[in-house]
């Protein structure tokens, strides 16, 4: 197996849990349409671009609307979760990523975000971690969305390092089918039930070492 160069980690339910203020957001956009949604559909938005998330909103809502609504609909949604995401303690990077990533980072191992969100350098700000990343590609540097590997693609090509060098971190189905395609090693931090095409999965970073991941993967690819 290829010694592992590059980590490249999802931001939404990988480092911070900002599910919760996406899922305040747009129920509130969908109660302000006239309707509702819950928190099994908005599973169904992680990993999902701001535009094809609203669009399936609108979809369980039965709502119609022009393009130039739909802009402005999203802008609002953006408006409302950058109220909350811009209040983020640093407290809220979840249990363990900091150690995991300071352990990459003694080891000389590549650090790269790879989200959907447009929001990803204000979050990674806010929470005081922007300057541990090597690479950010985003929402804005990307033209597909997850399931497609762009994103990984470009992260992995910004730091120089080839797929099965790199572990993706993910906590989406749609993130680990993008993993998988493009040939990275595909790790899924959540339920394994939800992630079962992932190479491994785990409930999340506290008491986990890099170390730990490395010997998974050399493991599963024997
Ligand atoms: P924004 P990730 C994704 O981030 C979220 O999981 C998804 O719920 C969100 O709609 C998407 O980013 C776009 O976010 O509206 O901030 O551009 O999980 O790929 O880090
Ligand atoms: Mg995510």
């Amino acid at each position: 197996m290829p010694s592992i160069r590059a980590c490249i980690f999802d931001l939404d339910g990988v480092i911070v849990d900002t599910a919760k203020y996406h899922f305040i957001a747009w129920r509130r956009l969908a109660n302000e349409l006239g309707f509702d949604f819950n928190e099994e559909d908005n599973e169904k938005l992680k990993g999902v671009s701001r535009v094809d998330s609203l669009n399936l909103i609108l979809k369980w809502g039965g709502v119609q609307l022009t393009d130039v609504e739909k802009t402005e609909w999203a802008a609002k949604k953006n408006e409302w979760y950058l109220e909350y995401v811009k209040q983020m303690p640093a407290s809220e990077i979840l249990e363990g990523v900091l150690p995991f990533l300071e352990d990459l980072q003694a080891n000389n191992i590549k650090i790269v975000l790879g989200s959907a969100s447009k929001n990803a350098t204000t979050i990674l700000k806010q929470i005081g971690i922007i300057d541990m990343f090597d690479a950010i590609i985003d929402g804005t540097k990307t033209t597909k969305g997850k399931p497609d590997p762009q994103v990984f693609q470009l992260g992995a090509k910004a730091v120089n390092v080839s797929p099965n060098e790199c572990i993706v971190f993910e906590d989406a189905e749609k993130g680990v089918q993008a993993a998988n395609a493009g040939g990275f090693h595909s790790i899924g931090v959540g339920s394994p039930e939800v992630l079962s095409h992932a190479d491994y999965v785990i409930s999340g970073f506290e008491n986990l070492t890099p170390a730990d991941i490395f010997q998974k993967i050399a493991t599963e690819s024997v």
